[in-house]
């Protein structure tokens, strides 16, 4: 694994952690921060010993949104030209579940970024929001559009045209995430959760990953002929023909990702 400026990584057991940590701008993301975090999830999505991938934050930020002090000096032309932050994509195609564990602070690219992972979960103490208004911008990575399918247009609106926060609780409720945990126990929950997802078969895994999302592409008949295909293929895989004979001999399956 490369040596990175902006991010810590860690392995073991199947699970890779990627922890932002540029605490003293509360996590703010700049371009430094999006080549570290997309190579290092490239790098596990490709390393075999790896199955799930959670990223987290530091001290008081999971990430306080993009570098506003890095932008104040963008103008149009270069951002344009440049396609300003279009890398984050690259942690979206990465194939392998990824977790986010939210300790913080998640406002604009934080938030963003939360939500381009497949499982948020959050400390009692984060706090979420698209504060973009506040600066004369709106959401620029997404957050007007996988907010908006996380927690609907009500809440959506009221977010980024107030620029208020929310709190875990309220984000619960709303939908944008999976669970909440003690901020001492946020860790611990998000390793268990991947742990879990470790214990599966990886094709599988993958399978419902791009089931899921592809529900946010295409129509319903389109989405449910696209799952079907998937569990046909399925039928295929040796984990298959395992995690069924375990069953059926009650026993735990021995998934070997083939
Ligand atoms: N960018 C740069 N520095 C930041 C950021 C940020 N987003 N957030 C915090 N910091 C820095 C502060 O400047 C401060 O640094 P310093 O000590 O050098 O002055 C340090 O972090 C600590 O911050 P505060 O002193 O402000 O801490 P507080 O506890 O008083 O406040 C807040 C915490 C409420 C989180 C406050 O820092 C804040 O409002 N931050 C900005 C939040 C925000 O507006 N985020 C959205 C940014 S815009 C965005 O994300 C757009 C994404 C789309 C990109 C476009 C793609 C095309």
């Amino acid at each position: 694994m490369t040596d990175f400026e902006t991010i810590l990584t860690e392995s073991a057991d199947g699970i890779a952690v990627i922890t932002i940590n540029r605490p003293k701008a509360l996590n703010a993301l700049n371009q430094q921060v999006l080549e570290d975090i997309a190579t290092a999830a490239e790098q596990f999505d490709a390393d075999d010993s790896v199955k799930a991938i959670i990223i987290t934050g530091t001290d008081r930020a999971f990430a306080a949104g993009a570098d506003i002090k890095q932008m104040a000096e963008l103008d149009f032309a270069t951002a344009f030209k440049t396609d300003f932050f279009a890398g984050w994509s690259r942690l979206t195609a990465v194939r392998k579940p990824t977790i986010a564990a939210v300790n913080g602070f998640a406002l604009g690219g934080g938030c963003e970024v939360a939500m381009m992972c497949d499982i948020l979960i959050a400390s009692e103490k984060a706090k979420f929001g698209q504060p973009e208004i506040n600066l004369g911008v709106l959401p620029g990575m997404g957050g007007s559009q996988r907010l908006t399918r996380a927690i609907g247009k009500a809440k959506a609106m009221d977010l980024c045209l107030t620029g208020r926060m929310m709190d875990a609780e309220e984000a619960e409720r709303s939908g944008l995430v999976a669970r909440v945990v003690p901020h001492d126990e946020l860790m611990d929950e998000a390793r268990k959760i991947a742990a879990t997802i470790v214990s599966k078969s990886r094709i599988a895994s993958a399978m419902v990953k791009e089931a899921v999302n592809a529900s946010f592409e295409t129509t319903l008949q389109q989405g449910l002929l696209f799952e079907r295909r998937l569990f046909h293929s399925a039928l295929a895989t040796n984990d298959q023909s395992e995690g069924m004979a375990a069953f059926v001999e009650k026993r735990d399956p021995d998934f070997t990702d083939t």
